[in-house]
């Protein structure tokens, strides 16, 4: 006689943790709508009742920001002690829970944090990885670097590192004061890099949509992937425009709010490809969603920064397209993400992969 397996409590949340870091970069990411010096992040840890720990990274991209996001992350956190592991539950009670302030700006940050610390801990309770807990596998993730707004020569400078790194593409920042210019940087990084490698172009929202399209023209036949955010993010109407009247795909996600956005986004056909932010789309709970609407239609899903977490979540995405790598915050990561020919390594990996370099952290804590 088979005797059932015997179904075991839920592992409750102890207690959370936060601790606010900035870690300097070598070297200042420009780009058309500002430039990223340094990485203020807020590090979450959510400990329960077994011990496991579950770890999370979100950016602030300011300083000012910095301080306000981790209370908003204690005092949130505060809401959940003594609750079941229950990432999805606990994701939708908090969104209930801040439906009349909203889930935009901060507040999403905070429970983007929390989510995926969530999640990963309860991955880690498992003694799985993300992707195994969310039921797939691991697939062939090619990854590429991105290249500030570094003019002709430090671009192509930077797209050859990427390209001797093993990258399978390059995405260079541009909306340089010309389209000449704009092109001249696109060559210098073709010519580097060579025939085989991807090469994206991100303007970050710097055009309007009638400049987009008479830029954008001028660039149809320069073989890029991808012609990411030409006009305001939530300019769906605009992004439309463009990606009507252009040929080369359009990329847009990274600073959508929560999948609503990404579902006006789709609704207004604003863009050929998506690339969800993992904490601005809402976490790992987000990024799922984020996936189903993206399945039915085919719509290439990307990813933006967190390049751990990222590999693990299009692993689970069945339109999987590119993962953005960034080495920024690998001083204070253990475990810093693996790219093998070109392609993510996700396997043997627990939880989301994110865990601590503790004597780091203690180095840049804010
Ligand atoms: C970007 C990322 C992070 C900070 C500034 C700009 C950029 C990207 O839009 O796609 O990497
Ligand atoms: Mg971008």
């Amino acid at each position: 006689m088979i005797v059932p397996p015997k179904v075991s409590a839920p592992v409750k949340i102890r207690t959370l943790r936060v601790r606010a870091v900035i870690v300097p970069m070598q070297h200042p990411h420009q780009t058309a709508s500002g430039s990223v010096s340094e990485s203020p992040l807020v590090l979450t840890d959510i400990e329960a009742d077994d011990g496991i720990i579950g770890h999370s990274i979100v950016f602030t991209y300011t300083r000012a920001a910095l301080k306000p996001t981790a209370e908003l992350v204690q005092n949130i956190g505060a809401l959940i002690e003594a609750q079941p592991l229950a990432p999805a539950e606990i994701e939708q009670s908090l969104a209930k829970r801040f439906r009349l302030l909203g889930t935009q700006g901060l507040v999403g940050m905070a429970l983007a944090a929390i989510d995926m610390a969530l999640w990963d801990a309860l991955a880690r309770s498992h003694g799985v990885s993300l992707v195994s807990l969310l039921g797939g596998t691991e697939k062939l993730i090619p990854c590429y670097g991105g290249v500030g707004y570094d003019g002709v020569k430090g671009s192509a400078q930077a797209a050859e590192a990427w390209a001797k790194q093993g990258m399978l593409g390059v995405k260079a920042k541009i909306g340089y004061p010309t389209v000449r210019d704009d092109l001249e940087v696109i060559r210098a990084m073709r010519s580097a890099v060579g025939e085989e490698l991807a090469v994206m172009v991100d303007y970050n929202q710097s055009l309007t949509p009638v400049e987009a399209v008479q830029r954008l023209r001028k660039l149809e036949d320069v073989g890029l992937t991808w012609v990411e955010e030409p006009t305001l993010a939530h300019d769906y109407t605009g992004h439309a425009l463009v990606a009507r009247e252009i040929a080369t795909p359009i990329q847009c996600g990274e600073n959508w709010w929560g999948v609503l956005d990404m579902q006006h986004a789709i609704d207004a056909h604003a863009s050929d490809f998506m690339m969800p932010d993992v904490m601005k789309i809402g976490g790992v709970s987000g990024w799922m969603r984020a996936a189903a609407l993206a399945q039915p239609r085919g719509i290439p899903l990307s990813s933006h920064l967190w390049p751990e977490i990222s590999a693990q979540l299009l692993c689970a995405t069945p339109t999987a397209h590119w993962l953005e790598y960034a080495d920024w915050w690998n001083t204070i990561v253990a475990e810093p993400l693996c790219v093998e020919a070109g392609n993510a390594v996700v396997d043997g990996t627990l939880g989301t992969g994110v865990s601590w370099n503790e004597e780091a952290i203690a180095r840049f804590a804010a």
